[in-house]
Parts: C-alpha cells; sequence; structure tokens
C-alpha cells in the first residue's frame, strides 16, 4: 500500500467556477484519488478555497458584506457545489485559517532567516480620506491611451494597456473615490528567488518524468531573463495574512498582508492540519503527509492545475519550500492541463460565458458532467465543449452503451429466470474471448489511470463498455433462450457479474451511476478485478439482485438548443 497526497488548485473565493476551471484541477485530481482509494492506497485528497487578495475585497464590497462574512458564505458555496459533483475531498480547507496565518508567517520567518528576504522601500498611492496605501486596482482614472474614464492603475480595461498608477489621468480612489492623494515612501518585502535559482534548476531537471506542458512552462519561467524576479510577497490590504516574522512582529510592516499569491499553496499544507482539526487528530497526524522527518518519507505528492497557475507550482512555491531549509515535501508530480474552450469562443467569468459549476448541476447530474469532461479534458491542446458534442457523448456512452445493456441485461434476467443469478450452462468460447479481452483492456485502464491519462483511462473504459455490449449481441440471449434455456443462463450470469466489474472500474469518473448499478447487483465487494477470470465468477449462483432505475437519460434536441441558448452571454 503507498502513501498518496494529492492536492488541487483551490479555487478562488469571488465567484462560482465554470467548467473549463472544474475539468483543468478539482475534477481530474478527483478522479486519481478514486483510483487510488480503488487500488487500496493510503490517499489524502486536499483542496480549498483561496480567499485573501484584491478581488476578495472588492467582490465583499459589491456584495455589501464584510469581507470575512463574503467568505465565510462563498465558502459553504463552494463546498456545495464541490459535494454536488461528487469531489472526493479529505478536506476542503480555507487559506484563511488560523493555520494558514500561522504556517505563512513562519515560512516567511525562516525564509527571513535564511537571508531570503529583502525589504525594499518604494513609492507608493497614499489616498489621505482612506488613510491606507491603495494597491494599484483600487485607484482609477482616465487612460492616457484611449481615454477611458474608468481605467485602473494596473491596466486599461478598455484597451488592455498595462499601466502605471502615476499614468492616469484624474487618478480616484476607487474605495471612496476620493481625488485626495499622494505618492509616499513605503516598505515592501520581496523574496529573493532569483538566489535559489541554480536549487530550483536542479530540482526541476531531475523531474524527467512531468509532462512536457508542465516543464516546458517551468523552464520558460527560469530563463526568460524577467522569468525568475524577486517577488513582491507583501500588499496593502486589510484582508490577508498579516506580515510576521514567526509570531514575532515585523518591524516597518505594520498594516500590511502576505501577496495571496505567497500564502495560497501554503495552503495546501494548513488545510491538512485543518483535516487534522476537524477530526480530532494530533499534529502527527497531518505532519506524516508533509514532514519527511515526520514519516513523509514514503508520501508520493500529486499536483493538479490549469496551465496559468504552473509557474507558481514549478518556482515561486518550490521557493518557499527550499528556502525555508525545513524538511517539507516538495511535489512529486505535477500535472497540469490547457484550456477548455466554450462552443466556438473561450469561457468567460466576466461576461458569464458558458457553464458555471452551479448551473450545470441544475440541468444534469454530476455524472454526465464528469464523463464529457474527463473524457474530453484538454490534456495535450487545448479542447472544446459544444453542446452537439456533450450531447453525442451522453446519449452515445453513457445512455446507449453503459445504461442500455444494465437495463438488457438485468430486466432479461428477471423475466426469464427471476431476481437471482441462474446456475444452468457453462462459459463457452465467447465468454472466454470476452474475459481475455477484458482482462486486457483491463490493465490498459489501470495502467493509464495510474498514469493519469485522463483521456487515455475514458477512451479505455469505453472500450470496455463497448466490448461487453459486443459480446451481448453476438451473445443474443434472447434467441438462445428459445433452444438452449442452459446456455442463455450462462450469457445472464456472465452479464450479471460484468455490470458489477463495470460498477467498480467507472466508479471513479461516474460516482453515482456506479454506486447504482452496485447496488443492483446486490453486492458492495469493491475489489479491483485484477483476476478477470474470477472477477466474472464472483456472483454465488443464488445471489439476489435488482433491476435498477434507468441510469441515464438521453438529451434531447430541444434541450440541446434550448441551454446553448441560456449559456450563450451573460448570466441570469
Ligand atoms: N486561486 C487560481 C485559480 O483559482 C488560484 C490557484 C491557487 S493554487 C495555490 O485558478
Ligand atoms: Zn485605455
Amino acid at each position: 500500500m503507498a502513501r498518496i497526497l494529492i492536492t488541487s488548485a483551490i479555487p478562488y473565493i469571488n465567484g462560482i467556477k465554470h467548467l473549463g476551471n472544474l475539468v483543468g484541477s478539482q475534477l481530474p485530481a478527483d478522479l486519481f484519488a478514486r483510483f487510488n482509494r480503488a487500488m487500496g492506497h493510503e490517499v489524502m485528497f486536499i483542496c480549498a478555497t483561496d480567499e485573501h487578495g484584491t478581488p476578495a475585497e472588492l467582490a465583499a464590497a459589491k456584495a455589501g458584506k464584510p469581507v470575512e462574512d463574503y467568505c465565510a458564505e462563498m465558502h459553504q458555496v463552494q463546498a456545495e457545489i464541490a459535494r454536488g459533483f461528487r469531489l472526493s475531498f479529505d478536506h476542503f480547507g480555507r487559506s484563511s485559517s488560523q493555520r494558514n496565518h500561522r504556517l505563512t508567517q513562519h515560512f516567511a520567518g525562516k525564509l527571513a532567516e535564511n537571508g531570503l528576504i529583502a525589504e525594499v522601500s518604494e513609492k507608493q498611492v497614499f489616498s489621505i480620506d482612506d488613510n491606507r496605501f491603495l494597491p494599484d486596482r483600487y485607484i482609477t482614472g482616465t487612460c492616457p491611451n484611449c481615454g477611458y474614464t474608468a481605467a485602473r492603475g494596473d491596466q486599461c480595461e478598455n484597451c488592455t494597456k498595462q499601466l502605471d498608477p502615476t499614468d492616469l489621468i484624474n487618478p480616484r480612489s476607487s474605495i471612496s473615490g476620493s481625488t485626495n492623494l499622494e505618492v509616499r515612501e513605503t516598505k515592501h518585502l520581496y523574496l529573493r528567488q532569483r538566489s535559489l535559482r541554480d536549487k530550483l534548476e536542479a530540482w526541476i531537471d531531475s523531474k524527467t518524468d512531468w509532462p512536457i506542458l508542465t516543464t516546458s512552462i517551468a523552464k520558460k519561467w527560469l530563463n526568460d531573463g524577467d522569468g525568475l524576479q524577486d517577488r513582491g510577497i507583501t500588499r496593502d490590504l486589510y484582508w490577508g495574512i498579516p506580515v510576521k516574522k514567526g509570531d514575532q512582529p515585523w518591524p516597518g510592516m505594520e498594516g500590511k498582508v502576505f501577496y495571496v499569491w505567497f500564502d495560497a499553496p501554503i495552503e495546501y499544507i494548513a488545510a491538512t492540519a485543518e483535516w487534522a482539526d476537524a477530526n480530532g487528530k494530533p499534529d502527527a497526524a497531518w505532519e506524516r503527509w508533509w514532514r519527511t522527518d515526520k514519516g513523509a518519507g514514503d508520501v508520493t505528492y500529486y499536483q493538479f492545475m490549469g496551465k496559468d497557475n504552473v509557474p507558481f507550482h514549478t518556482l515561486s512555491f518550490p521557493a518557499t519550500i527550499l528556502g525555508s531549509g525545513e524538511p517539507w515535501k516538495l511535489v512529486d508530480y505535477l500535472k497540469s492541463f490547457n484550456y477548455l474552450n466554450y462552443d466556438g469562443g473561450q469561457f468567460s467569468t466576466s461576461q458569464g460565458r458558458g457553464v458555471f459549476m452551479d448551473q450545470a448541476l441544475s440541468i444534469l447530474p454530476a455524472d454526465y458532467w464528469r464523463w464529457w469532461l474527463l473524457s474530453h479534458a484538454p490534456e495535450s491542446a487545448d479542447s472544446e465543449f459544444t453542446w452537439e458534442n456533450f450531447q453525442a457523448s451522453v446519449n452515445k456512452d453513457l445512455a446507449d452503451v453503459l445504461g442500455n445493456l444494465v437495463s438488457r441485461v438485468t430486466k432479461f434476467a428477471v423475466s426469464k429466470f427471476g431476481p437471482e443469478v441462474p446456475a444452468g450452462g457453462a462459459f463457452g468460447p465467447l465468454e472466454t474471448t470476452l474475459i481475455a479481452d477484458l482482462g486486457a483492456r483491463i490493465a490498459d485502464y489501470t495502467r493509464f489511470m495510474a498514469q493519469m491519462e485522463v483521456r487515455k483511462s475514458a477512451g479505455e473504459l469505453r472500450a470496455i463498455w463497448v466490448i461487453g455490449n459486443e459480446y451481448l449481441q453476438a451473445a443474443a440471449p434472447w434467441s438462445v433462450v428459445k433452444t438452449d434455456p442452459d446456455q442463455a443462463q450462462a450469457i445472464v450470469r456472465l452479464s450479471l457479474n460484468l455490470i458489477r466489474v463495470y460498477a467498480i472500474l467507472s466508479a471513479p469518473f461516474i460516482p453515482d451511476a456506479s454506486a447504482a448499478m452496485m447496488r443492483a447487483i446486490g453486492s458492495d465487494d469493491w475489489t479491483w478485478p485484477d483476476d478477470i477470470s474470477a472477477a466474472m465468477r464472483a456472483l454465488p449462483v443464488g445471489h439476489g439482485f435488482t433491476v435498477p432505475e434507468n441510469l441515464f437519460r438521453k438529451i434531447t434536441d430541444e434541450e440541446r438548443a434550448d441551454w446553448q441558448t441560456r449559456f450563450s452571454g451573460i448570466r441570469g
């Protein structure tokens, strides 16, 4: 039994994620977690909400709520949706937890002790009426490039030009609207990543089995001249983790917080500590996942994320870990994803274009989405969601192939031989061939799953469903029963066993349908079918089963057309 630590990129708190976000991190991480549990490994699967930073403050202000309340509510909303998608986190934490406060301050203290923090004086806009320094995007004014009057201090939304707050004409505070601004001197902390460059490079070079997408992004940022800049890790915000050196104050840094991207990955560790707290376990229980001096030496750590998050996980976060000089676990394998596009364009959170997680669940159960998204995961290239493709996949793979097999077999069996596994006949050449084919395919499927080859795994699973259908078609128990009822019983016996095997193999992709199949077959034996010949004989003669309700329904053309219009822009 191996020990597998899995983290998914933690979603920002402000707003609900779209399906493109889901398929790039949480969903494939869940697939891998479920698979490893099925293999009997000890799994720790961690996610959280990423709660700090300007977007959270601004979203809370827009909602007219204190940011603490806003985050607490949105965390519940996201947790509920995650449950809806059957994301099987061992813990869904919060980056605003006290655990993360303490750990983030601890890491900063260690980095300072090791000479890896620089204190830099900078000029920054101070709002006299708000009595605070303003982050760049808290300053609004007229764009010097295009004349747009609501340009932000970091960028003009209208012409996309990158700006400096001092470029703006008639600058004003976005908080109060005050124009009573002045430029003042202030101090910020920088993580001296540059001095860790060689260490980071050696570490990345040692990861010869990483996907090309991951390594190419890491290398690009490492070598790109401006790639590995020393990085500002503090901000002038109210909402964040107060800057401290361990548990000591940091002179000159009063009122400042750590930058959200500094504390967010540390939350992977903190969320595991939150898991221990929530389950009444001692520190040793989470430390054995994260500290190589406290039992994490035999842990293999996998991260899942979209490609835009790769630089932070291959450079910045490892710089924090390595720079601490402490024996924390570094990632062993980083699985990254390209983008999922939506119906001829991009998913857009700001424009509400595409399907968002809550909307998806309001029109169809999780399994339908899980199947389509995972079987079309943007692995080697970007991929595209279209309603036509979604309808075709669901109707064919889930309804026609898998669902149909399950209902045909159970209905036929009950009507001819009653609701128990029948005893007659023996497996013949067709059955022997099917068992051999299944054995080979299951071996491939298991290997692809272990390698996190998501699409190949889905393709293999689909093929496993298809050969079952082809077998049934060829064996034709509905004809055979007229001339050789014993042989028909043998076909039914094998087919009932096949349903149980399908439930086990399919569970990482479609957990609800798999549970329904297993319930119908009256079993709770989820042992992975390594010995397929034995697995196809596992149900004893006389074992009771039932006909499950229709596992999957088809998507009609009207529904498809309706959804296509409904999700074309601007959330209602
Ligand atoms: N919250 C970005 C995102 O939601 C960011 C990931 C943090 S991972 C530590 O895609
Ligand atoms: Zn502009």
